[in-house]
């Protein structure tokens, strides 16, 4: 066992890891971030269902189904760090999340776990808390309510590296990203934007931070209305710069949704009215 004060491996004034594993490198926010976190590793592993293409000489592609448990040992081995975005991000039905979201964060920390790799950061989601009410101010402390099953996988991956962190001592921070895409496209994104500019440097904060400990980290820029209070997460030093004003004109000139919508309800959005899945 581990206590909660373990030793980072990652000291403050390290300002490169060494060779950092990027899971989901072909996916919106992988794609960015093999840019973004360029400056803050010697070398960089990126993975996907399929190849990456033009390698800068400091990145390798490595193909990798994260259902596939041997395939995830092989791709961790001989990496300081993981920036973990793989898996389905949307609703799916249960089976296909089970493969790709379930299993797939418990290989990597498996992966992780036999190859010596101690800090992860996990690409977690608002859907772990999208039952509550928009509104409603909470932290990280709050209860999770889950709004489908890719809500409830993400919830699987944080109380997973809690218990890595608790039994191994691997380090995690556990991202409730709101909503990262280039513009803030409807009024609940007003609310759940994070830029691209705050994404990259909250992991950086997350990748360097002396002692992280297993952190639950909301994922959202300074936007003028608020649902997600970060204040426990104060000592990774994380502070937006951006936030959803200039997009306010052009998502405030569509009419609102019906009051009674539980896509204006809570804080999930349109994923609380996703599914249900037959497949029977
Ligand atoms: P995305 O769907 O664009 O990228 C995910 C990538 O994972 C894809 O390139 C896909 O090929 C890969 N992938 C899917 N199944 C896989 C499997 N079985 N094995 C290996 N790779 C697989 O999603 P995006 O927007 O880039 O999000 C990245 C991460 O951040 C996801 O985990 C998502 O759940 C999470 N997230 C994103 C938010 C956003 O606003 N973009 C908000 C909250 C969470
Ligand atoms: C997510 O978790 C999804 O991955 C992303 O595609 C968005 O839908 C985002 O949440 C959101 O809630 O806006």
């Amino acid at each position: 066992m581990t206590s909660n004060n373990s030793d980072s491996i990652l000291p403050s004034s390290a300002s490169k890891v060494k060779r950092l594993l990027l899971t989901g490198a072909a996916g919106g926010l992988g794609r960015v971030l093999r840019e973004s976190l360029m400056p803050f590793a010697q070398s960089m592993r990126l993975s996907d269902l399929k190849e990456l293409d033009a390698l800068k000489a400091h990145e390798e592609s490595v193909v990798c189904d994260l259902a596939d448990k041997a395939a995830v040992d092989e791709l961790v081995k001989g990496c300081d760090a993981i920036v973990h975005m793989g898996g389905l991000s949307t609703e799916h039905s249960f089976e296909q999340i089970l493969e790709a979201n379930i299993k797939g964060v418990f290989h990597l920390y498996e992966g992780a776990r036999r190859h010596g790799v101690k800090r992860i950061v996990f690409a977690s989601s608002n859907h772990v808390i999208g039952f509550h009410k928009q509104g409603e101010v909470i932290d990280a402390n709050c209860a999770k309510r889950p709004d489908g099953y890719y809500g409830l996988s993400k919830s699987f991956g944080e109380d997973l590296s809690r218990f890595y962190f608790d039994r191994y001592g691997i380090e995690t921070a556990c991202l409730r990203i709101g909503s990262s895409f280039p513009e803030a496209k409807d009024r609940r994104m007003l609310i759940t934007w994070l830029s691209y500019r705050d994404l990259t440097e909250l992991i950086r904060c997350c990748l360097f931070a002396p002692k992280l400990g297993h952190a639950i980290v909301y994922g959202a820029s300074d936007n003028r209305d608020k649902w997600w209070d970060n204040s426990q997460a104060a000592h990774l030093g994380f502070k937006p710069q951006d936030n959803s004003e200039r997009f306010r004109a052009k998502a405030e000139s569509v009419p609102p949704l019906a009051e009674d919508d539980p896509v204006r309800i809570y804080q999930g959005g349109a994923f609380v009215k996703a599914g249900p899945f037959e497949t029977l």
